[in-house]
């Protein structure tokens, strides 16, 4: 008989071994369901027996009490800080004083006068907070910040929260005291996720990864800490009573058996040159990692020679931190002027004191909308901090409010456009529910100049000529000014009638370039529907949205009468981009061009039928359901299609009989209410007579003749793309699958029948692996393809 000690005891730690799995090492073994279970279990029976709770069960990792205050921690062995070099010759100075300071212990060099090389061990800086772990007899006791090095704070019940730090040490064989020094850092994903969840609430954002991370930790209450997503990583040791390899490679390796997570990116190498091709190469590779570093740190591998080399004030002779560029910066933000783009929206554009970041001048910086200004609470005069990450536009994180001056200015959003001088509006937010609709203020305001507004003209046409619309060749940006600013275009249609006279009199066009031009622009005559819908620049219809268009509706005269209930019948288009579709359709001015469009010769090709699988795809209680009748949900909206023998007509009549509505089963007083209001509305009745007509029109409707889906070999499946393919782009291996009826998703689900994994392929092809999904090389797809007859 076992005993609930046992019992608790064995599902301790079981739970250990899959929390190290899932959290450390990224391979989780059992699904979370399972997990789930085994955790419920331990909750039951230490509810059961609480006198058996003891602070390392993986249940305490929710957190516990609020504190009033932090206690404080001595540190036995002070937590140092380490030297900084940002040039490389810093970097072999530092080597050459290691190797003078071991003088006689370092073997010779060779023959030829060069001198021995050190074994340095390297990883990555990791941008977070510095944290010292005690364990004693393999139980997690203590954690603490660095505070000044001597003394820091008591942060036990935080670090308990964080899901990657082992409560309890795997294995066995660790010293009886092991103090883990190592960084809590917060993930790019995670840092994402979390800003989004405020902004959405309403509450503070953070700056940046390490400002999250540091406030995280930093909390009294440590179920905040536990409800963020914290990661640590271990870099070294601190105080130990016990045995532990003499090397530094040797003591990370034997916190990783112990479950302790180490940097995946640690490399030993052979001296300085070595170091710094590890620098330059993980510099590369730092915007694709998934974390934030601020540089690499070399240390010397053998201990014995870390003791003889000590320490010189309070930095480790034996280590450095080789530094990247900084990506946040000080500067002044000297005006805020507006941008519009092409759907015309105004921006917000802030203008900065040039200052370099990263090794780049940057003198403007992103600043989203006015929502944004408002939430860094921005002045004009104002002292901000600047980051610039990777390829990503600079933006501003911060104010600096103690350094505002006293002629501050506040940012107002222009009433006119600036570039044409109409209205600026802010747009409205449109949300339907429950058949109403309810408008509120958005975070956009917008110039109402359409294609009147020269900054939206010239955006329109960029996109309407790019290569992923109409692809017309040689027609880049500087050109497309120069035809809007001489008003020989004012539409996208009047590109079709430029002649060559005056393509020859812009600026920089010859006879020949005026001749190829214009060859350019003849060619782009005969696009595909789906580039069309693209090229017209729908706001919200993007590439995929509108190949999707096209493949469902076959036809531009389909979409442009498309009424948005129908529309939204088809797969991933939603009620709102279905309202920005028909709304674009309804407006003259967007009518008359494309009207011109297609008188000037532009013929679209590869229009045809509605696409088989939508063929009689539409029920009549679905069409009840989109109607959005109050108190008729969906199974109400069956019910009621049953009872009317799925016929609209008969189902309006129902609406105002009221007795035989009571006798339809299960339907809800709410339901009668709201069905018979609705459609004693003269206008909601004839809106559902529209849309049932327009689904006959188009073949959707449930009484249109029900045509075979047409075949096509992988209709209905899911696939997935990843990694590089060299005998084709993924764009054409997209197409292709696209062509055969598969959808092609940019994740990998349960729902996903096949991948295609080239070189580079990561954790898409691992979680491929882990669901057990079919996964073929690119020879394979080659061959799949080949035997479907794509
Ligand atoms: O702040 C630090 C970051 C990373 C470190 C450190 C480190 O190693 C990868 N190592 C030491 C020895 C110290 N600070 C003092």
């Amino acid at each position: 008989m076992t005993t609930a000690a046992q019992r608790i005891a064995a599902l301790r730690a079981e739970l250990d071994q899959h929390n190290h799995r899932y959290y450390v090492l990224d391979q989780p073994s059992i699904p979370d369901a399972e997990y789930d279970r085994l955790f419920s279990a331990l909750k039951a029976l230490e509810a059961e027996h609480p006198e058996l709770i003891t602070a390392d069960s993986p249940t305490q990792r929710v957190g516990g009490q609020a504190l009033a205050e932090f206690g404080q921690v001595r540190h036995e062995v002070p937590m140092l800080s380490l030297g900084n070099a940002f040039a490389e010759d810093e970097l072999r100075d530092f080597d050459r004083r290691v190797r003078e300071g071991l003088g006689e212990q370092l073997p010779a060099g060779d023959l030829f006068g060069a001198g021995a090389e050190v074994a340095y061990v390297c990883e990555p800086k990791l941008d977070g907070l510095a944290v010292s772990l005690r364990y004693e007899d393999g139980v997690l006791v203590r954690g603490a910040t660095r505070g000044d090095g001597s003394t820091g704070e008591d942060i036990t019940a935080n670090v308990r929260t964080v899901r990657n730090i082992p409560l309890r040490l795997l294995d066995s064989g660790w010293p009886r005291v092991l103090e883990v020094r190592g960084e809590v850092y917060m993930s790019r994903a995670g840092f994402d996720a979390l800003n989004a969840r405020a902004l959405e609430s309403g509450g503070k954002t953070f700056a940046n990864p390490r400002n999250a991370a540091a406030g995280s930790l930093r909390q009294l209450d440590p179920k905040i800490t536990a409800s963020r997503p914290l990661s640590f990583c271990a870099y070294g040791i601190g105080q130990v009573e016990g045995s532990l390899p003499d090397t530094q490679s040797g003591i990370l390796a034997a916190l990783k058996g112990w479950g302790v997570p180490i940097s995946a990116e640690l490399q030993q190498v052979q001296g300085i040159e070595a170091a710094l091709a590890y620098y330059r190469r993980i510099g590369e590779q730092r915007d694709a990692l998934p974390y934030e570093i601020d540089g690499v740190v070399f240390k010397v591998e053998r201990l014995d020679w870390q003791r003889e080399l000590g320490f010189r004030a309070r930095e480790p002779r034996w280590a450095i931190a080789h530094k990247f560029p900084a990506r946040e910066e000080l500067t002044e933000l000297l005006d805020v002027e507006f941008q519009v783009g092409r759907t015309g929206a105004v921006t917000p554009v802030a203008r900065l004191k040039p200052v370099q970041v990263a090794g780049v001048t940057v003198s403007n910086a992103t600043l989203h909308n006015m929502d944004e200004v408002l939430r860094l609470g921005l002045m004009i005069g104002d002292t901000v901090i600047i980051r610039r990450a990777g390829d990503v536009i600079p933006q501003v994180v911060q104010v600096v409010r103690e350094r505002r001056p006293a002629d501050a200015r506040a940012v107002h959003i222009p009433e006119q456009c600036p570039v044409c001088g109409s209205a600026v509006e802010r747009t409205q937010l449109l949300k339907r529910s429950k058949g109403r609709a309810q408008v509120s203020e958005g975070a956009i305001y917008r110039c109402v100049g359409r294609l009147r507004c020269q900054a939206q003209l010239k955006q329109a046409i960029i996109h309407f000529v790019s290569r992923r619309a109409m692809d017309i060749d040689g027609l880049g940006e500087r050109i497309v000014e120069q035809l809007v600013e001489a008003e020989l275009v004012q539409s996208p249609a009047d590109l079709y009638t430029l002649s060559f006279e005056q393509v020859l009199a812009l600026e920089g066009f010859a006879e020949l370039s005026s001749r190829n031009l214009l060859a350019a622009i003849e060619a782009s005559k005969r696009p595909t529907l789906a580039r069309f819908i693209y090229a017209l620049g729908i706001p919200d219809v993007g590439e995929e949205t509108a190949k999707r268009l096209a493949r469902a509706l076959g036809s531009l005269a389909r979409l442009d009468v498309a009424l948005p209930e129908v529309l939204a019948w088809l797969p991933d288009i939603g009620l709102e981009v279905a309202h920005e579709i028909h709304s674009f359709f309804a407006d003259a001015h967007n009518r008359t061009v494309i009207t011109q469009l297609l008188a000037r010769g532009v013929l679209l090709q590869e229009e045809g039928e509605l696409q088989a699988e939508f063929a009689a795809c539409a029920r009549l209680a679905e069409l009840l359901a989109r109607l959005e009748i109050p108190g008729v949900a969906a199974t109400g909206a069956k019910r009621l299609a049953a009872a009317a023998g799925e016929d609209l007509e008969a189902l309006i009549a129902l609406s105002q009989d009221w007795l035989s509505l009571k006798a339809i089963k299960g339907l809800t007083e709410k339901a009668r209410e709201g069905l018979r209001g609705f459609f004693a509305v003269p206008a909601n009745t004839a809106r559902a007579r529209a849309i049932e007509a327009q689904l006959r029109d188009f073949g959707m409707h449930w009484q249109s003749e029900r045509r075979a889906v047409a075949g096509l070999p992988l209709a209905g499946q899911t696939w997935v793309l990843t990694g590089t393919l060299e005998s084709m782009s993924r764009d054409e291996g997209k197409a292709k699958l696209e062509a055969l009826g598969a959808k092609v998703a940019g994740s990998v689900s349960a729902k996903t029948h096949c991948v295609v994994a080239g070189p580079g392929a990561g954790s898409k092809l691992a979680r491929a692996n882990e669901l057990g999904i079919a996964v073929l090389d690119e020879a394979g797809f080659i061959a799949r393809l080949a035997e479907l007859g794509g």
